[in-house]
């Protein structure tokens, strides 16, 4: 029994390549420092893995940017508006492609769109399946040539040679590939299939395979996470032509299938017969795989058993797993048995040992990239020397596992009681949207199409040296409260001035929108290093929801209050809603994360009662993650969304009749979902829908949206501010999909990531374009 890794984290150790991915964009760090960080990052990775006892060692797995826009870059995928004329495709073209020639801007929530208004956009960036990665989509004109243009592969092969490391290349797959790729052509009716270029993208494939075979490799590790989705007949069969013309090319070469995040499902049938010498299987997401997958394969293939969990951060069961594997090695021989993660430790942290500060006792129950590799070494040892050999290891996994399971820490009764008692009622407000809608309106008194904001305005460099010195400790904290008390003022005073209607208070005194949470209830730790990439050089350090979730005191009504002191204009309490929490945290894999998400919401009720409490009339909970958590596969949509809008209308529910709920949503994507949004019965949505020119707003042709929605008029992603005959343009079109009395005004997202300059024109035009619209569309 061997044991491989997937894929290790490429941002290196204190994030070495981010900070030499941004000193070469800021012109500090030349291509060729660049290059050579990059290269001793590599380095240390492989050396580290094989010393770790990683047998199949993963070459190509590091990116500059990101593997998929490696792969554009292998296959020649680059758009016409690049000027590209063939050849290698360079670094200033590849992070042209990553970035726009001007930078990629985060929103808000995350969201990173290219910024350019004058130079070349970025490809568009989406998510990487179910996990928070984010990929560059490819981007392919109808008759799409390819051509190796970048040997990255090949040369990475032979630089970890070279340092004495015989790796396994990872390889994007064809068909994930052309499956990821977006067609840009003018098919009006948009169904161009990306997979038609299968034919002439093979034989980039297979030139590939051949010079990895010349150049001594011997496994090959192809990535086609795809047979974790839904596919049809045909791309089945697509995938059975791609793997023959592959093994058929270059028959010295062993190529490992892996597809990760899912159960292979219905395409078990087709992996586990494609002419592969390999076949890996996720047993964390899909532990029924195991005996369908042996059931399926000839004697012959090796399987690939991703045992350990390489999206979380908790320690496996050993002796558990060893239970599972021990047969399966006894049936097949030791030769055919590959032991891995479940997929990519890209998904994970680096270091469990470098946490100097994490709680001791939580500690114990982690396992980040590296003891994920240590976990496999034992687990690799006990099944080819027997279980005594590791015996004093697999009484300490046990051990932590044990306790984990009773620890007083995690479990707390009175949470689980409470969630447990959970009625219908709980989840539904008192009385329908039409008649609290009324009341709310009575209580508000705002006009017609009444202007506000996402939540929050620009974190400027003194906000966020100021909150670094007080995170120092160099700053005490009355002074630092002062700070904020003044930002908060300033902003408050601003946005009255300007005329917005409904106030928001900055959000001046948070980082993260489910850091602040995190830090404020019970059952989360944080890490100081435990960062996981993001996109490109931009990475996270999610929380850690490590126990029964509680809140032990009021988060957010100490800032709300102070901000409403000064207007008598309404103030928006501002929430980040349960499933965003969940989403963008390390949640526990001992409980179903729709359990988790319940405590969750329960806790934002909490906040939700006592911000009414203290006087509050409209309290916004942010759901930007709702989408994020749709299941791979169509069939288990509904499940989520079930009890996903159950948790947000259990956080909402508990308020009076004139408590108006917002929540905001920041995606284009919702005409799949909008039934469920429009289940969650908020008061009021605002969503982006700025930058498609209210083209999404088509979803409601077919759905009667039964509430208020503030169809973001402005692009807060573009740096320049848009005039308020544009916004005006804009509330207009809306007005012809819905009516006039739903709609509210305001920006697509938050506005922390943009300057004062840029958001003080751009919010007084908006306030304008209301005023207009208001005159057109109502007459008032
Ligand atoms: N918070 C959390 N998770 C998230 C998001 C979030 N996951 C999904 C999405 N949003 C990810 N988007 C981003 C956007 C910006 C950055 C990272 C992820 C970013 N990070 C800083 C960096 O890498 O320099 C570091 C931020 C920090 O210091 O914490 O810019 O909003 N939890
Ligand atoms: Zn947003």
């Amino acid at each position: 029994v061997t044991v491989a890794a997937l894929g290790f984290p490429r941002i290196g150790p204190q994030r070495r390549l981010k900070t030499a991915l941004e000193a070469h964009w800021a012109g500090r760090l030349d291509a060729e420092g660049l290059q050579t960080e990059a290269a001793t990052l590599r380095a240390l990775a492989w050396r580290r893995q094989a010393h770790l006892g990683v047998d199949h060692v993963p070459s190509n797995d590091f990116s500059l940017y990101d593997h998929v826009l490696d792969t554009a870059a292998m296959v020649g995928a680059v758009p016409a508006a690049y000027g590209w004329t063939g050849g290698p495709v360079d670094l200033p073209l590849y992070f042209a492609m990553a970035r726009g020639t001007q930078g990629r801007q985060a929103c808000d929530h995350g969201c990173a769109h290219e910024t350019s208004a004058t130079g070349l956009p970025a490809l568009e960036m989406t998510k990487w399946f179910d996990t928070n990665y984010h990929y560059l989509a490819p981007e392919l004109s109808p008759g799409q040539a390819f051509a190796l243009t970048s040997t990255k592969v090949v040369d990475d092969f032979l630089e970890a040679k070279a340092q004495g490391i015989f790796t396994r290349p990872v390889i994007l797959g064809p068909v994930t590939f052309l499956k990821l790729a977006k067609s840009k052509d003018s098919n009006p009716n948009g169904d161009s299939q990306p997979l038609s270029l299968l034919s002439s993208l093979l034989p980039v494939y297979a030139e590939v395979l051949r010079r990895l075979a010349q150049a001594g490799a011997d496994w090959v590790q192809i990535d086609e996470p795809c047979l974790a989705l839904d596919l049809t007949d045909f791309e089945r069969a697509e995938i059975r032509r791609a793997y023959g013309a592959l093994t058929h090319a270059a028959p010295r070469i062993r190529i490992l299938l892996a597809s990760y995040f899912g159960t292979y499902g219905d395409n078990l049938a087709t992996a586990a017969n494609l002419p592969v010498d390999g076949l890996h299987l996720d047993l964390v997401r899909a532990p029924q795989d195991l005996d369908a997958a042996v059931a399926l394969a000839r004697d012959s293939l090796v399987l690939e058993l991703g045992v350990v969990d390489g999206r979380n951060v908790w320690r496996a069961d050993l002796t558990a797993i060893l239970d599972r594997v021990e047969p399966i090695v006894a049936a097949r021989g030791p030769d055919r048995v590959i032991l891995a993660p479940s997929c990519s430790l890209l998904h994970a942290p680096l270091d469990l040992a470098i946490e100097t500060d994490l709680d001791p006792e939580v500690s114990q129950w982690l396992a980040f990239a590296v003891q994920k590799l240590e976990e496999l070494a034992i687990l690799a040892k006990a099944l080819n020397q027997g279980r005594a050999a590791v015996r004093a290891e697999l009484d300490a996994a046990g051990a932590a596992v044990a306790w984990r399971k009773t620890s007083p820490r995690i479990h707390d009764p009175a949470v689980q009681a409470r969630a447990a008692a959970v009625t219908a009622d709980d989840a539904i407000r008192a009385t329908p949207f039409e008649q609290r809608i009324v009341l709310q309106q009575t209580r508000l008194n705002l006009p017609p199409l009444p202007t506000t904001t996402i939540g929050s305005f620009p974190q400027t460099a003194a906000v966020r040296q100021t909150r670094a010195a007080h995170a120092k400790g160099q700053l005490a904290d009355a002074d630092y409260a002062d700070f904020l008390r003044a930002e908060t003022a300033r902003a408050v005073a601003w946005q009255q001035e300007i005329g917005l209607d409904v106030l928001v208070h900055g959000e001046f005194e948070r980082n993260d929108m489910v850091q602040y949470f995190g830090e404020r209830l019970n059952g989360f730790v944080f890490t100081r290093h435990a960062w996981v990439q993001s996109y490109g050089s931009r990475c996270v350090r999610p929380p850690i929801l490590y126990g029964d979730v509680s809140r032990p005191a009021p988060m957010t009504v100490e800032w709300w209050a102070y901000a409403q002191s000064l207007t008598a204009r309404p103030m928006k309490g501002m929430l980040t809603g349960p499933v965003t929490i969940l989403q963008w945290s390390f949640v526990r894999d001992d409980i179903p994360r729709g359990e988790t998400c319940r405590q969750i919401a329960l806790a934002v009720r909490d906040e939700v009662v006592d911000l009414e409490a203290a006087g509050a009339a409209i309290i916004q909970i942010d759901e930007a993650a709702l989408r994020e958590g749709l299941p791979l596969r169509r069939g288990d949509w509904d499940a989520y969304l079930a009890w996903a809008v159950e948790a947000f209308r259990i956080a909402a529910s508990g308020v009076r009749d004139e408590t108006q709920i917002h929540t905001h949503m920041c995606y284009s994507e919702f005409n799949d979902i909008i039934a469920a949004i429009g289940a969650m019965d908020a008061d009021v949505i605002s969503i982006e829908t700025a930058r498609s020119k209210m083209e999404l707003l088509d979803a409601f042709e077919a759905y009667a949206y039964p509430a208020q929605i503030g169809p973001g008029v402005y692009d807060i992603h573009a740096p320049r501010s848009p005039a308020s005959g544009e916004m005006l343009d804009l509330l207009a079109k809306a007005g012809q999909r819905l009516s006039p009395a739903q709609l509210w005004v305001n920006p697509d997202c938050g506005l922390k990531t943009r300057k004062w300059e840029e958001v003080e024109p751009a919010l007084a035009n908006m306030v304008a374009a209301a005023k207009a619209a208001r005159e057109q569309l109502v007459g008032a």
